[in-house]
């Protein structure tokens, strides 16, 4: 089943990183602004007011879990790993929007591919530096629009933005993708993040508003 998902996800950016330069854009629902959302120009920062400092010399990025190849990646053998480029909507559940961001770095099927998760793993706990986590189910990682983004705009992702690398997950509420990302564990279990612990719903589908559990 995740095979599947995967293998579609797969083809699916390679055809878009084809195409990329012509019509790299998000495809906009016919509504493109779910309900209860504002469209912001501006880009808001959202913290837990700490913006860690990490040099690349130190960053590193652990994958393990109910993998077969656990990982724990430098900042060069991050970058090393095949790069996209994505430009997709960003929803808040503070209830602003922001359209067509265009993010850079290592699709989530690549880092899958690479570590090659157990049949068993259906959950994905990510960590941050600043001691954010928060939990996604496996199948809603293999999107072709799902990565670990170390670029925004064509320049390095801002500190204030979540860099060196941050996770963007555009179908899901904002909270869902990890700035400061260091950690991805693979999980058989659902395991609440930060957030998901403290009343946020945990599926975070801004087209049925689904914000708070
Ligand atoms: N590590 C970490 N990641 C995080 C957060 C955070 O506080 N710490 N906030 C989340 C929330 S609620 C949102 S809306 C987005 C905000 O990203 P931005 O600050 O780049 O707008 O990051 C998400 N990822
Ligand atoms: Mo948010």
């Amino acid at each position: 089943m995740s095979k599947e998902r995967y293998i579609a996800a797969k083809q699916k950016w390679a055809e878009k990183q084809r195409a990329l330069g012509v019509a790299a854009h998000a495809v906009p629902s016919r509504e493109r602004l779910p309900p209860g959302q504002k469209l912001t120009d501006g880009f808001p920062v959202l913290d837990l007011g700490v913006q860690p400092k990490i040099p690349p010399s130190e960053w590193r990025m652990k994958i393990d879990g109910l993998v077969e190849n656990g990982a724990t990646l430098t900042w060069d053998q991050f970058n090393a790993l095949p790069q996209v480029e994505d430009v997709s909507d960003f929803h808040c559940v503070t209830t602003w929007s922001k359209y067509d961001c265009r993010w850079g770095g290592v699709a989530f099927t690549t880092l899958y591919e690479l570590v090659q998760p157990k049949p068993e793993a259906k959950f994905v706990y990510f960590t941050s530096y600043d001691g954010y986590s928060t939990n996604v189910a496996l199948e809603k990682c293999l999107d072709d629009d799902v990565l670990v983004a170390t670029s925004f705009d064509g320049l390095p992702v801002a500190r204030e933005h979540g860099g060196p690398a941050r996770v963007i997950i555009p179908k899901l509420y904002a909270w869902k993708g990890a700035k400061f990302v260091n950690g991805i564990t693979f999980l058989a279990e659902d395991k609440l993040g930060f957030w998901e612990v403290r009343g946020y719903s945990n599926t975070a589908d801004p087209w049925t508003e689904d914000r708070y559990a």
